[in-house]
């Protein structure tokens, strides 16, 4: 047992009392004002695919709608560009921070910051580590989609249809990232509770197309056997049959494509046989992020996970579906 200095210890009592007698609740989310308008705060993680795009101008679309004032930040993919971006949001004042963190970890310096401020944060589409922030304390709340669920729901597909296919290469999305994580963690453990199939590698494309590109024919030709590509999202999925193309196979028939997103391209490769089957995930967050806001400052209790419904495409539905993908 680590023993404490008498000091140590009486320093430490003396500023929880402090916090305890200012009324400050360790454990509450700063509370949000009920106004006729907001200073809104978006801390984007990057604008490098169309998800993200789409993401961005759903928010956008909503501050505007609804006459916020929104003060927009996008990180190029650097996480501690994302954790200065937070911090210059709460200089400026915002009432409100939306935070779609880039990685788990490297964000949770921003939530605390912004909590120690008094400004609520809500997460948007990615979330942070558990063990070290929580939803309800530290942040109110995580709208999003589930995402062990979205690759589990792929691997069910996969099982049965896979038609004597086996061997995966599994294409992962950003490092450290809450998707990337949890794709990962339903889809292998679904594959393995099935039996019968080989993830045969696994690497990073970082929900790129290019990279995707890149990985997906390199782990081709280290693996000339592999018959199924599993890819965290479309935009690698679309790199990946880029690659499969160049190497002379026929995507749909040699090797089973499979994605997560759903968006307009994803879904018409599907209607084309190039993608086997899609998981959505919708980044239309804008009406939801901010009606969530506005019920907070109204004073409703709002619970610690918001998660989208995702629909999913195969050729049973995707030509039907078309129309609506976004
Ligand atoms: C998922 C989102 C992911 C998308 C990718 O909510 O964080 O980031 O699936 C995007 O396309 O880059």
């Amino acid at each position: 047992m680590t023993m404490i200095s008498r000091r140590t210890f009486m320093l430490a009592a003396t500023a929880v009392g402090a916090l305890a007698v200012a009324g400050v609740a360790i454990a509450e989310v700063p509370k949000l004002a009920q106004k006729d308008t907001y200073k809104v705060g978006f801390a984007q993680t990057e604008s490098n695919n169309p998800w993200r795009i789409a993401q961005t101008n759903s928010m956008k679309a909503e501050a505007e709608k609804l006459g916020f004032q929104l003060v927009y930040t996008d990180a190029a993919g650097s996480a501690a560009k994302q954790v200065a971006d937070v911090n210059s949001m709460i200089a400026q004042g915002v009432d409100v921070i939306f935070l779609a963190p880039r990685e788990e970890k490297p964000l949770i310096p921003a939530v605390m910051a912004a909590k120690k401020a008094g400004i609520p944060v809500i997460l948007l589409d990615r979330s942070v580590d558990p063990s070290l922030a929580k939803a309800g304390e530290d942040y109110l709340t995580f709208i999003g989609s589930n995402f062990v669920e979205e690759g589990r729901r792929i691997a069910e597909w996969l099982v049965k249809n896979a038609n004597g296919k086996s061997k995966i290469i599994e294409l992962e999305g950003t490092t450290g990232s809450s998707p990337a994580n949890d794709r990962k963690k339903g889809f292998d453990e679904a594959i393995q509770a099935a039996g019968g199939f080989e993830i045969v590698a696994s690497q990073t494309g970082d929900f790129a197309r290019d990279k995707g590109r890149q990985v997906a024919e390199a782990l081709l030709q280290a693996h000339p056997d592999a018959d199924i590509i599993y890819a965290h999202n479309d935009e690698m999925a679309m790199g990946a049959i880029a690659a499969l193309e160049a190497a002379g196979k026929v995507p749909g028939k040699d090797v089973l494509v499979l994605s997560i997103d759903g968006g307009k391209e994803a879904v018409q490769a599907v209607v084309d046989g190039k993608i086997a089957a899609v998981v959505e995930c919708n980044p239309r967050f804008g009406p939801k992020a901010f009606e969530t806001m506005i019920r907070y400052a109204k004073g409703e209790a709002i619970d610690p996970i918001l998660v989208n419904e995702d629909k999913f495409y195969d050729a049973s539905n995707a030509a039907a579906e078309l129309a609506n993908a976004y």
